[in-house]
């Protein structure tokens, strides 16, 4: 419920009304104003009394809903094609070439395929995605919880956050999308690094070959085509020093909902 409120109260700070919402909310619109008593009861089927307890907390679980509210088709937003000739060549290769790097402040840097993601545990989850702009979207996602990946790199005690960086060209210049998390949000239960959504191979227009999903905060925290894992101790140096594409042009950093 802490939730809905904290949605509702963020579309009452961008000033969008329930009108204006809707305008622009398409196949999303009904499943975002699901009843409360709805997604409340769903939550409560799949937590446990212990993670009950720490709804307030920072490793507090996003609900989980249930196949029959899968929007048909899931909303795209900002990059669906990457302009990007390099990533262009992987995607027409089925991304067989593709290697996730995941250096910085770990003992073992590693580099892994698609086929080593998908070979690893993965976690299934139907979640809502929230974008700042003020609407919804629930899909089912599946790949390896983050905090597994990172194991197998063993993140150095000076790690903090971990950075995402992306293989789209942002604005038409040499900027390309990026985002950050720390250590804590990496290490949430809900962490995944997705290659499925809906149970099909992640589409481009979603992020193909592999996208971030984090179940407690907004959409653009959630970095599609994500080329390269780097783990750092201050996110200051990179992009415009304040963590993300967007949070470089004033969005908030850790973006909870
Ligand atoms: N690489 C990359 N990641 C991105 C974006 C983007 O433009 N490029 N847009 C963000 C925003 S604002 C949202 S709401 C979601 C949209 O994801 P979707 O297209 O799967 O709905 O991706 C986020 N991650
Ligand atoms: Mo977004």
């Amino acid at each position: 419920m802490s939730k809905i409120i904290s949605v509702r109260r963020r579309r009452v700070i961008l000033g969008l009304g329930a009108g204006a919402g809707s305008l622009l909310l398409g196949g999303c619109d009904r499943l975002s104003n699901l009843p409360r008593t709805q997604s409340v009861l769903g939550s409560a089927q799949w937590l446990t009394r212990a993670v009950q307890r720490t709804l307030v907390s920072r490793d507090a679980v996003a609900p989980q809903f249930t196949r029959a509210d899968i929007a048909p088709v899931f909303r795209a937003n900002g990059t669906t094609d990457p302009n990007n000739t390099e990533y262009q060549s992987l995607a027409g290769d089925g991304f067989r070439d593709w290697r996730l790097r995941v250096d910085g402040l770990v003992e073992s840097p590693k580099s892994f395929s698609l086929d080593d993601l998908r070979s690893m545990p993965a976690q299934t989850q139907i979640t809502r995605h929230d974008c700042v702009e003020g609407w919804s979207c629930i899909g089912q996602w599946t790949g390896p919880l983050l905090r597994d990946v990172l194991a197998r790199v063993i993140p150095k005690p000076r790690a903090r956050y971990v950075m995402f960086f992306c293989a789209d060209p942002m604005d038409g210049g040499g900027d390309y999308y990026y985002e950050s998390i720390d250590m804590r949000t990496a290490a949430h239960s809900q962490t995944l690094l997705a290659y499925a959504l809906n149970g099909e191979t992640l589409p481009i227009t979603y992020g193909a070959p592999i996208r971030l999903r984090l179940g407690r905060q907004l959409g653009y925290k959630m970095a599609k085509y994500v080329m390269h894992i780097q783990l750092v101790s201050s996110y200051r140096p990179f992009g415009q020093g304040y963590g993300g594409y967007w949070e470089d042009q004033g969005y908030t950093w850790y973006a909870g909902i």
